[in-house]
C-alpha cells in the first residue's frame, strides 16, 4: 500500500472532509461564503478553486529541522484558505486578503524568475514565494506548464500571526498548492513538503522544513514524527488523558525581519559548530568546510570520540572539544583556516548574519541540538512504550519541561514573556510545559490533563492575560484566539466547487 505522503494533496467537494461537523463545519462554512464573495466583489467573478493548509504546534523537537533531525509537531484547526482564478488574457498577479485594512491588495509581474524585494517586506512576498518555488520546481522536473497567466488571488488566514504556530507555512503552502492545482498540476505530498520548504527560503529565512511537512501531511487525530533526508511522516498517537493547551506570550516574533541575529544566526552558529568538530574530530580543515554543513553530519564523528569514554552521547564530544566562551570570529578562522566571508560566500542571508553577530557561542548551540535531538525520540518511544497513559503523560511532559530549559539557557531563543508564560503553566499543575516554534515571543503549549482543562485556561486568563487586558494589549473578546486547547487537525486540502 502507499504511503500516504506518497499520494496527492486530497481534492473534496465539500467541508465536512477537512473540517468535520458541528460549529467547526458551520465557521468553515460562513468562511468560504465570505471568501467566496469579496472574491467575487474583487475580481468579477468566483475562484477556480481553493486550498487550504493548516498552522501548527511543534511538540518537541525545536530548532533541529534545519540540522537534518526529525521533529514532533501536530496541526492545529487554524488555517489559511487561498481563492485563485487564473486570468488568461492577463498577465499580472493580484494578492487580496478578506482582511484588506490589515493586509491590502499586493501586485506583481507574472514572471516567475522575479527577484523578491526583502528590504521591502509585504505580506503579498509569501505568495510569491509559492510561485517562484512552484515554477522551479515544475522545471526541473521538466514539465510543461506553458506560459504564464494573470492569477487573481484572495487569501483568509486564521493562524496567529507572529506566533510560533507557522502562520508563515500555511499560507506558502496553501499557496503553493492553489497554484499548482490552479495550472493543473499534481504532486505527491513528500515531493510539496520538500518544494514549499524551499519556497518558504525565498523570503530569506534558512527554514528547515518542519512546518511545511506538517502542514502538508498531517492527518487528523494524531502528531507526526518527521524525519528528513528524505521527508517522511509517521503517525504518533498522543496518550489519552492528556490535552495540549496553546497560549500566545502576546510577544510578537518578527522571524523574518530579525533573522540576522535570531533565526539564521543560529543556523551559521550550527554549522560553525559542526566544521571546528569536524576538523576537531579528525577532519582536514578544507574537507570539514566543503563537506559538513549540519550537526547531524558529524555525530558520528562525536558518538565513536563517546565510545573511547564508554558513552554514546555526541554532548561528550562537545565539552571537550567547544569551549564554553563565545568564540570571536577570528578564533574560529584559526581553527578552520578560512575566512569566515569565504565560507559563506554563496549565502547572502549568512553574511548578513556574519555582519551583525559579535561573537559565536559554538558549545551551547551544540549541546541543545544533540540534547533536543534525543528528546524527539525519547517522547515518540515513551508514547508507543507499554506504560500506562498515566506514566507516558508525565514522562513527556518531562520531555517537554527539558526541552525547553536547553531553548532558553543553550539555544537563548526564549524571551521574558515566555519565561513568565511557562511558569504560570507550571504553577497551575501543566504536566509540562515549553515555548513553541522559534521562539523569541510567539506561543508556548503546555500538555494538561483533560480533566483540567477548562480551569487551566481560566487560570491563565487571570494570571497571564487580565493584566495584558487591562494595558489594552489584547481585548478581552479576542481572548479566544490566545489561548485555546488544540487536537491534531487534518494537513492540507484542496477543495473545489464551493456553493
Ligand atoms: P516558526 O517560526 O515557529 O514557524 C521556525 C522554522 C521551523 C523550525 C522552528 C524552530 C520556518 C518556516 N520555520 O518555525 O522550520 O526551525 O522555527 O524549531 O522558518
Amino acid at each position: 500500500m502507499a504511503r500516504h505522503e506518497d499520494l496527492p494533496v486530497p481534492i473534496f467537494n465539500s467541508l465536512e472532509p477537512v473540517y468535520g461537523t458541528g460549529s467547526q463545519l458551520e465557521e468553515a462554512e460562513l468562511r468560504f461564503g465570505k471568501l467566496k464573495s469579496k472574491f467575487i466583489e474583487s475580481f468579477g467573478q468566483s475562484p477556480d478553486i481553493y486550498a487550504r493548509s493548516p498552522g501548527r504546534v511543534n511538540l518537541i523537537g525545536e530548532h533541529i529541522d534545519y540540522e537534518g533531525y526529525s521533529v514532533l509537531p501536530m496541526a492545529i484547526r487554524q488555517d489559511t484558505i487561498v481563492a485563485i482564478r487564473k486570468v488568461e488574457r492577463e498577465k499580472g498577479l493580484r494578492i487580496s486578503n478578506v482582511n484588506a485594512e490589515k493586509y491590502p491588495m499586493c501586485t506583481y509581474p507574472a514572471d516567475p524568475d522575479q527577484e523578491i524585494d526583502l528590504k521591502n517586506h509585504r505580506w503579498g512576498h509569501y505568495f510569491i514565494c509559492g510561485y517562484k518555488g512552484f515554477y522551479e520546481y515544475a522545471k526541473s522536473k521538466g514539465l510543461d506548464v506553458g506560459d504564464t497567466v494573470g492569477l487573481e488571488v484572495m487569501v483568509d488566514g486564521i493562524v496567529p500571526t507572529g506566533s510560533g504556530l507557522s502562520s508563515s507555512a500555511a499560507f506558502v503552502c496553501s499557496s503553493t498548492i492553489a497554484i499548482m492545482a490552479v495550472l493543473g498540476s499534481s504532486f505527491a505530498k513528500k515531493e510539496l513538503a520538500q518544494l514549499t520548504c524551499e519556497c518558504e527560503r525565498h523570503i530569506g529565512t534558512q527554514s528547515g522544513g518542519m512546518d511545511q511537512a506538517i502542514s502538508v501531511m498531517a492527518q487528523s487525530g494524531f502528531a507526526a514524527l518527521i524525519d528528513f533526508n528524505p521527508i517522511r511522516a509517521t503517525e504518533v498517537q498522543l496518550p489519552a488523558g492528556g490535552t495540549f493547551v496553546i497560549a500566545h506570550s502576546l510577544a510578537e516574533s518578527q522571524k523574518a525581519v530579525t533573522a540576522a541575529t535570531n533565526y539564521n544566526n543560529r543556523v551559521v552558529e550550527c554549522r560553525l559548530a559542526s566544521i571546528v568538530l569536524g576538523i576537531k574530530l579528525g577532519m582536514n580543515a578544507e574537507e570539514a568546510i566543503t563537506k559538513v554543513k549540519t550537526l547531524s553530519d558529524v555525530e558520528e564523528l562525536c558518538i565513536s570520540f563517546a565510545s573511547t569514554r564508554g558513552s554514546s552521547d555526541p554532548v561528550l564530544a562537545v565539552k571537550e572539544f567547544l569551549k564554553e566562551e563565545p568564540y570571536s570570529a577570528e578564533d574560529i578562522e584559526q581553527i578552520i583556516n578560512e575566512k569566515l566571508e569565504v565560507v559563506f560566500a554563496n549565502s547572502p542571508s549568512s553574511l548578513d548574519v556574519l555582519r551583525a553577530a559579535e561573537y559565536f557561542k559554538l558549545h551551547k548551540r551544540a549541546a541543545h541540538v544533540y540534547s533536543e535531538a534525543k528528546r524527539v525520540y525519547a517522547f515518540k518511544d515513551a508514547v508507543s512504550s507499554e506504560s500506562s497513559e498515566e506514566e507516558k503523560l508525565k514522562k513527556i511532559g518531562d520531555l517537554m519541561n527539558d526541552s525547553h530549559y536547553s531553548c532558553s539557557v543553550l539555544y537563548e531563543c526564549s524571551c521574558p514573556e515566555l519565561e513568565e508564560l511557562v511558569k504560570v503553566c507550571h504553577d497551575n499543575g501543566a504536566l509540562g510545559a515549553r515555548l513553541t516554534g522559534a521562539g523569541w515571543g510567539g506561543c508556548a503549549v503546555a500538555l494538561v490533563k483533560e480533566s483540567i482543562v477548562p480551569q487551566f485556561i481560566l487560570n491563565l486568563k487571570e494570571q497571564y492575560f487580565q493584566s495584558r487586558i487591562d494595558k489594552g494589549v489584547i481585548r478581552k473578546d479576542d481572548l479566544g484566539l490566545y489561548v485555546f486547547a488544540s487536537k491534531p487537525s487534518s494537513g492540507a486540502a484542496i477543495i473545489q466547487q464551493q456553493g
